[in-house]
């Protein structure tokens, strides 16, 4: 056995940072003391973090500076880089869109024909105008990008929005969405065997946290007589636990249930008879 660690990229700080070192901490990974640190290792798990600057990471990564990072699309598809995206990881949600000052007409991609875009994503956006056939100039700048056509610099803008609130309060209305992202965690195209064992070792740890998050697990009481209908209610991993209660004529259901469907089961379970509706979340989750 050799001590090959894992390399990962993660961002140092920023929007990203917290769910990244949460989803390690999840998956059994403890980080030595990380704060204001550049580098940290952990004594769970054979891996070696790298903090960084987010637009840096696919460079790191194309280069096996890093094995692995985590990193937004918006940003692996700006830079461009060499890497394979490994999993979809559900946090830092957002999508790269055009915006226009509210009161202006847009009729489709040909409305920018000419005009002047403000981005800090100018390779795809040039990609977007490309496809649509459209010659507009770009005007790159790294940030407050929204506050560019209030003080006459643009036409338009195209940026990363989540809430909205943003484009709302800078007199902007969003108009199309040019891609759309979030979290994934990447790996170089190029690794040995055993790197790419420790990734399915990481990537197990992963699904079984994301799943957990998708379900909730629930005991409830049922009378012997309701028990039929209430468990046809509850599929379970296999099929619900039934154990008896002390009390002659009741049972006690456990089973797993998704949160898409959770305020219905629950409805139709306590019209079915079931009492003392007890809900608590799964850690982890392993099918
Ligand atoms: O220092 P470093 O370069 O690492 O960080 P950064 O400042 O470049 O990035 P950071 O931390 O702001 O964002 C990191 C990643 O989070 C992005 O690359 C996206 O993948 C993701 N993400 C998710 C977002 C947002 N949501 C988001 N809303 N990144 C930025 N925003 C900004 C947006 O630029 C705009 O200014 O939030 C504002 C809009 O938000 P709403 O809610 O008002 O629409
Ligand atoms: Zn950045």
């Amino acid at each position: 056995m050799s001590n090959q660690k894992l390399k990962i990229a993660i961002q140092k700080s920023g929007r990203l940072y917290e769910d990244s070192v949460k989803l390690l901490n999840e998956c059994g990974i403890e980080l030595r003391n990380v704060k204001d640190r550049l580098r940290t290792e952990s004594d769970t798990f054979p891996i070696e973090v790298f903090f960084l600057r987010d637009d840096d990471i696919p460079q790191y990564v194309e280069d096996q500076v890093a094995d692995i990072g985590i990193v937004g699309e918006n940003v692996l598809y700006e830079k461009n880089k060499e890497a394979i995206i490994v999993e979809q990881l559900g946090f830092g949600k957002c999508r790269l869109s055009l915006a226009i000052p509210k009161n202006e007409n847009f009729e489709g991609p040909t409305s920018l024909q000419g005009k002047k875009i403000a981005t800090s994503y100018p390779f795809l956006l040039q990609q977007y105008l490309d496809k649509h056939k459209v010659k507009a100039e770009i005007h790159e700048i790294s940030g407050s990008v929204e506050i560019a056509p209030g003080i006459g610099l643009a036409d338009a803008v195209a940026d990363l929005v989540s809430s909205g609130s943003t484009l709302f309060m800078n007199g902007l209305k969003e108009v199309e969405t040019i891609l759309k992202s979030q979290s994934v965690l990447i790996r170089n195209v190029n690794l040995s065997d055993e790197k790419l064992a420790l990734i399915e070792k990481l990537l197990f740890r992963i699904r079984a946290v994301k799943k957990a998050k998708r379900y909730k697990y629930i005991l409830l009481n049922a009378p012997n007589d309701k028990l039929e209908k209430i468990i046809s209610l509850l599929p379970g991993m296999k099929s619900p636990t039934v154990l008896p209660l002390a009390e002659t004529g009741w049972s006690s259901v456990h089973s797993a249930i998704n949160e898409d469907e959770f305020w219905e089961k629950i409805e139709a379970l306590k019209a079915a008879g079931a009492e003392g509706i007890l809900v608590v979340p799964i850690e982890k989750m392993i099918l």
